[in-house]
């Protein structure tokens, strides 16, 4: 039951992490500042409107510092959950993202199965719960977020039976074959199946789940309706019946695709000046590439270097006339493979800048840091062409954050067929990361369709621009509230 005192919530959200980033002033003092991301502007309003809560780690695992909940300046309570450096090593960099991160991102590096893990992912996703089931008002309605997460619609369900509980997976959902690998694999696929409703960006995703629940025994009961016939929300309007699993209590908990995407208006908006700041800043060349990722290495950002190295090489792309920029936020930096990454793609960038760079004339230029958010959307309108070379990636929002930067149909889009996003940007110059002599094709269609078919790239811009604005943030979370609310018993009205 809730408890009868302290402040309750009809909506809440549950995240990894709260949407704060913790600052300590020279003097000492300490304070939580808002960090907005698409996800908080989508939800906030519906947050707003029914007194909601986000719970989630503050992204500190120092526990000096309090972690009373606190409303933001909008009205959205955060409560906070704290992880200890334990669990961070072990729930966080462990099992979240050295085993499930890279065994849904279909094996790019060997998921690590370790047991010590598994238990501080059951005991991290138990105190969420906890937490959850505190600020939960009678019937609420309750959107647990991402693979750090999956047991907590079951625990939720046993606490909490009157809650109605929605759960989005943000990255892909490997094929059967795949997940089978993992030991606790009927505990995750249970623990997801306390959800009344599951969603996935593709409905790809959402067969694979299909798929693996009807083969692991015992985990789940029969299925009604075809995967097949699943609808992609937010995206065809028409409603056709979709795919559900009858999860072991006799609850039929439904399985559907809700194609995440951006938030248009927070993206910024530089001007003409900003722009040509930073042409001139790189020299004004011919041609500006951009990549912007965390450096991860589902990212594809060594064969992005490579195939541009290929090209200047071969005298395709002229050194002179040709720059790339690749900002590489920093990620999960404490995981051995991510420190092999960085390590492969910074030195493949000091060797293509030490073949074809000049005196104060870089062809590559590496930003490792986080830029902020008026500086990358300036960046995006500058470049004529945006790397998106994914080995495989749930969505992929840069791609369609470039695409909203060129709503005049300016510049040319390079994306990964392994991309979530491809589905819906089909307009874009599509390769398969894969192959390196694909993305090098991809490159060079771009660059020649900009100069010499600037009539068909315009018309690619402007199809992928009307896309991603009629597409937004909003229409993703609006469709997934929805189809919880059509589709569970209790939660708010
Ligand atoms: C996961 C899934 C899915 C990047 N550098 C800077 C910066 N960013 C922002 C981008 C973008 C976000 O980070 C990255 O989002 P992605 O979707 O590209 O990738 P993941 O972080 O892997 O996200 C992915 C997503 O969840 C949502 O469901 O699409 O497939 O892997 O918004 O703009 N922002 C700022 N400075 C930077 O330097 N301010």
């Amino acid at each position: 039951m809730p408890p009868q005192d302290g402040a309750t919530a009809d909506f809440v959200v549950v995240a990894n992490r709260l949407p704060v980033d913790s600052v300590t002033h020279p003097d000492g003092s300490h304070e939580w500042v808002p960090s907005p991301g698409g996800l908080v502007a989508a939800l906030s309003p519906v947050l707003a409107q029914h007194h909601g809560c986000w719970v989630g780690w503050p992204g500190t695992t120092d526990d000096s510092l309090s972690l009373e909940p606190f409303r933001t300046d909008s009205g959205i309570l955060l409560h906070p959950v704290s992880l200890s450096a334990a669990d961070y090593a072990e729930f966080y960099e462990g099992f979240s993202n050295a085993t499930l991160w890279p065994l849904y991102h279909d094996l790019i590096v060997q998921p690590i199965y370790q047991r010590s893990w598994w238990s501080a992912y059951r005991q991290v996703n138990l105190r969420f719960a906890e937490e959850v089931a505190k600020v939960a008002s009678p019937h609420a309605t309750v959107w647990v977020q991402d693979y750090q997460l999956q047991l907590l619609p079951g625990i939720l369900r046993q606490l909490r039976p009157d809650l109605r509980i929605g759960f989005f997976l943000h990255i892909p959902f490997p094929a059967a074959d795949l997940f089978r690998q993992l030991p606790w694999r009927e505990e995750i696929v249970r623990g997801l199946l306390g959800a009344d409703v599951i969603g996935f960006h593709l409905p790809s995703y959402a067969n694979n789940f299909l798929t693996l629940s009807r083969q692991i025994s015992g985990a789940a009961g029969s299925h009604t309706g075809q995967p097949d016939e699943l609808t992609v929300y937010g995206k065809a309007q028409i409603r056709k019946p979709d795919a559900a699993i009858v999860a072991p209590d006799g609850r039929r908990v439904q399985v559907a695709a809700f194609p995440i995407s951006i938030d248009l208006s927070s993206l910024g908006h530089p001007t003409a000046e900003d722009i040509s700041a930073i042409r001139r800043k790189l020299g004004n060349p011919d041609t500006i590439m951009l990549g912007v990722d965390r450096l991860d290495y589902t990212k594809g950002i060594l064969q992005r270097l490579q195939a541009f190295e290929q090209l200047l090489e071969h005298e395709t792309l002229d050194p002179d006339q040709t720059v790339l920029v690749q900002i590489a936020t920093p990620s999960r930096e404490r995981i051995k493979q991510y420190q092999q990454e960085r390590a492969r793609v910074e030195e493949a960038v000091g060797r293509i800048n030490g073949r074809f760079g000049k005196l104060g004339q870089p062809v590559v230029h590496y930003l490792h840091r986080s830029l902020p958010k008026a500086e990358l959307a300036a960046c995006y309108a500058a470049a004529d062409i945006m790397l998106v070379t994914a080995f495989k990636d749930g969505m992929n929002l840069v791609a369609k954050e470039f695409a909203a930067m060129h709503p005049d149909g300016s510049g040319a889009l390079v994306l990964s067929e392994f991309a979530g996003a491809a589905e819906e940007l089909s307009h874009a110059h599509l390769c398969n990361p894969h192959d390196l002599e694909s993305v090098k094709r991809a490159i060079f269609n771009a660059v020649y369709s900009l100069s010499h078919q600037p009539e068909d790239a315009g018309r690619r811009m402007q199809a992928l621009y009307q896309q991603v604005h009629t597409h937004d943030v909003n229409l993703w979370a609006n469709s997934f509230l929805s189809f919880l609310t059509d589709h569970s018993q209790g939660g708010m009205s």
